[in-house]
């Protein structure tokens, strides 16, 4: 793995330290939220001692430095993501909050009865309900991209399902549960071919692979901080300049006008004009340390290390007898979440062991329920992966299996 170190980048995150249950904390549950780095902490703590002050108003010197440092960190996340414009960031909540604008500030408008907005069967619930909300408010029709047996999706059934009548097109990039990437390029191809517009819910990509958002040829690109090293409360939508000037508002209130008179007010410039209140200003500048340190990592050295790992994950799981995996095959068309089953034990029952072995992997839907329909399993497993995990985790993951079928090994059917 090269100048890649996941045993000294551990030492930066003070909670891998611990035990748990008695044993060393094993932390497989990084599609759900990653640690955070002493780099991150300190900012957070430093930003409190010396700086805190509301941004964007006072003309005082703390106000001045807490509204530099913000608006730095946009030109950081434009960088990482190859955005062209630093005020084509827009902070948010997470990436939920995100996919919620894209549907009510520029769906709202461009979205009428009878369109399609279309949809792919692997969807994080945060990209199905803003839809299904959107069409109740104006009669529009949801379709769903089919999955191919080894869990990618299916461009031909894309091709069919695009047609006039698209406005959106809006894809997971990487899987939370399946792992797979999905080739946006590719998608987004074949969207604008029907003149449609496309979404990428980046929630799993950003923190994991290089991104590059012109090279990707999207619209619209979802992210959440706390997914990627950084404080929960941030997310960030990514949209084309001329999108988002031509966009209505999110929210209402301080901040995002440019006048206000008693019946109508006029909007502030982009990307002001969606960042309604006081925005989550500790959080945002934490998150750009997160950025900065994982630019110090190198984002292909984080994805190469993560196809190490998944690789010997999924090699040494498929060892075990009774265990079965979900999603792509090949490290080069997935990412670091691993989902399993383990004959004869409840996905509940088996990270309730693993639990007992210090080891977090998550059991459910993972917020995926049409997937689990078409997967046929009312629940996963999963262990996901992220820059401080070594082998040796997963090692531990694969005794806490073996305990669970010694368990359960009665019930083996
Ligand atoms: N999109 C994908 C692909 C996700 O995996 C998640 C969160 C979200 C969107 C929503 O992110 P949020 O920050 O707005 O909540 N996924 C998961 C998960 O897999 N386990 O917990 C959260």
């Amino acid at each position: 793995m090269g100048m890649f170190d996941a045993a000294r980048i551990r030492e930066d995150f003070p909670i891998l330290a611990q035990t748990v249950n008695g044993r060393p904390l094993v932390y497989l549950d990084n599609a759900a939220t990653t640690q955070k780095p002493r780099q991150v902490i300190d900012a957070l703590v430093r930003y409190y001692e010396t700086t805190n002050a509301n941004i964007h108003r006072g003309i005082h010197t703390l106000a001045q430095q807490a509204t530099e440092q913000y608006e730095a960190v946009r030109g950081k996340v434009a960088a990482h993501i190859g955005a062209g414009r630093p005020e084509e960031i827009v902070f948010t909540r997470n990436a939920t909050e995100s996919i919620n604008l894209v549907a009510r500030a520029w769906a709202d408008m461009h979205v009428g009865e009878g369109d399609e907005v279309v949809l792919t069967l692997m969807e994080h619930h945060s990209n199905i309900v803003p839809w299904q909300l959107l069409a109740r408010r104006k009669g529009a029709v949801l379709r769903y991209v089919g999955l191919t047996p080894g869990g990618e999706v299916d461009l031909d059934h894309l091709r069919e399902l695009v047609g006039p009548r698209t406005k959106l097109v809006s894809v997971v990039h990487a899987s939370n549960v399946l792992g797979t990437i999905n080739p946006v390029a590719d998608i987004a191809a074949i969207a604008h071919s029907a003149g449609a517009l496309v979404l990428a819910d980046g929630a799993q990509s950003a923190p994991h692979l290089p991104v590059d958002v012109a090279a990707l040829g999207v619209d619209f690109f979802a992210l959440s901080s706390h997914k990627m090293l950084g404080p929960t409360g941030v997310g960030v939508l990514w949209a084309r300049h001329s999108l988002l000037e031509e966009m209505d508002p999110f929210l209402g209130g301080g901040e995002m006008i440019s006048l206000v008179r008693q019946e109508h007010s006029t909007w502030a410039d982009v990307p002001h004009k969606f960042e309604a209140g006081t925005p989550n200003i500790a959080d945002v500048i934490a998150f750009g340390a997160a950025i900065d340190y994982l630019g110090g990592l190198g984002m292909a050295n984080v994805r190469e290390h993560e196809k190490a790992i998944t690789a010997y994950a999924m090699d040494t799981l498929l060892r075990i007898p009774g265990v079965s995996l979900h999603g792509p095959m090949d490290v080069e068309h997935r990412g670091g979440a691993v989902s399993f089953a383990v004959d004869g034990v409840h996905p509940h029952d088996m990270s309730t062991i693993a639990d007992g072995h210090g080891v977090a992997i998550r059991a459910g839907h993972h917020c995926a329920q049409l997937l689990m329909r078409r997967l046929q399993v009312s629940a996963t497993n999963r262990a996901s992966f992220y820059v401080y995990n070594l082998p040796e985790e997963v090692d531990a993951l694969v005794e806490s299996i073996e305990h669970a079928r010694r368990v359960f090994a009665d019930g083996d059917s």
